[in-house]
């Protein structure tokens, strides 16, 4: 049957956490009817198929330790947390309903493979997919990781930006744009929101995140500024360029600390960017996004497609439309 409940998460990345789930007979399913109906999986180190719902006899979830048990219910919790969150995101920042905005709810399943490094959307199953990590202990399951794969969801069911070249760049960025959107927008004390992605997870087993949006080079591979040659760099270095623009937009250059981590954005002109704040800079975003990107979008038509949004949204001649023109700039779009 289907009944409400509240379910509380051990989770790995951001502690305790409170779900919805759903009582069906005496048992409760990591499954959410509030949202679209989303449901977690569990592959149990399977690479294909649905895998098996996760079910609990209490209602509490996880233990909040990294564990490589095939029944293991914490990356779960993660998982499940990820997709409520960037749900409930969508919704209050955008007033979007899910993915293609019909209410419905994409799934996720976790426990993919073995050791497997990454996390992926796959558009054919309308779902999000989460490896294990490095000893299977370091699942891929991070609020802002999560936020991301959804995000690619909607990129798809909206702009389509094509995943080569510039506007793989653009689809990229336009995935660690909103799960970093949905970090700051969980305000979790436990994973507190940052213009980093991947810092969770471990990726490079030094602490030292996957991605840096305020100098993207900071990883060692990503653009900070726009070149003729950076279509030919893999999506998620090209993404460097719009993840700058979009720090800047929000934050502007030079030297900022938010939430106990400090930032130092630079400018390709030596020109100094005010930021117009996050949520401002969010709806830019989404709007170009949603009304004035398509699959073939490069840099350029980038700064048109926010242009037009910043227009829309603020006016011509407001601060807002002068800034996202000095942010591109100062990536080197024009
Ligand atoms: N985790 C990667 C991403 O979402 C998977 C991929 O390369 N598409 O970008
Ligand atoms: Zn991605
Ligand atoms: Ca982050």
């Amino acid at each position: 049957g289907i009944e409400n409940a509240t379910g509380t998460g051990k989770s790995l990345y951001s502690g305790t956490v409170s779900l919805t789930t759903n009582l069906s007979g005496s048992t409760y399913q990591l499954y959410d009817t509030t949202r679209g109906g989303h449901k977690t999986y569990n592959l149990a180190h399977k690479t294909s198929g649905t895998g098996s719902l996760f079910t609990d006899a209490d209602n509490v979830w996880g233990t909040g330790a990294a564990s490589s048990s095939s029944t293991d219910q914490t990356a779960a919790v993660d998982a499940a947390y990820g997709a409520q969150e960037t749900w409930d995101f969508y919704k209050s920042t955008f007033g979007r309903s899910g993915i293609k905005n019909n209410g419905v709810g994409a799934y996720s399943r976790v426990h993919y493979g073995n050791s497997y490094v990454n996390a992926f959307w796959d558009d054919s199953c309308f779902c999000m997919t989460y490896g294990d990590g490095s000893s299977n202990t370091h699942p891929l399951t991070s609020l802002d990781v999560a936020g991301h794969e959804m995000s690619h969801g909607v990129t798809s069911n909206t702009a389509g930006l094509n995943y080569s070249g510039e506007s793989g760049g653009l689809n990229e960025a336009t995935s660690d744009i909103f799960g970093t959107g949905v970090e700051f927008f969980a305000n979790n004390s436990s994973d507190v929101g940052d213009y980093l992605i991947g810092e969770k997870i471990d990726i490079n087993g030094d602490g030292t995140p996957l991605r840096y949006m305020d100098k993207p080079s900071k990883d060692g591979g990503s653009a900070d500024s726009w070149s003729s040659t950076v279509g030919t760099k893999d999506v998620h270095y090209s993404s460097g360029v719009a993840n700058h623009f979009f720090y800047l937009l929000a934050e502007g250059s030079g030297s900022k600390t938010i939430n106990g981590v400090t930032y130092n954005s630079p400018t390709s002109n030596g020109s100094t960017v005010t930021g117009i704040g996050r949520a401002k800079a969010l709806q830019i975003w989404y709007k170009a996004l949603t009304t004035y990107m398509t699959s073939t979008t490069n840099y350029k038509a980038a700064r048109t497609a926010t242009l037009n949004a910043a227009s829309a949204l603020y006016g011509s001649t407001s601060t807002e439309y002068k800034t996202v023109a000095a942010a591109w700039s100062a990536v080197n779009v024009s």
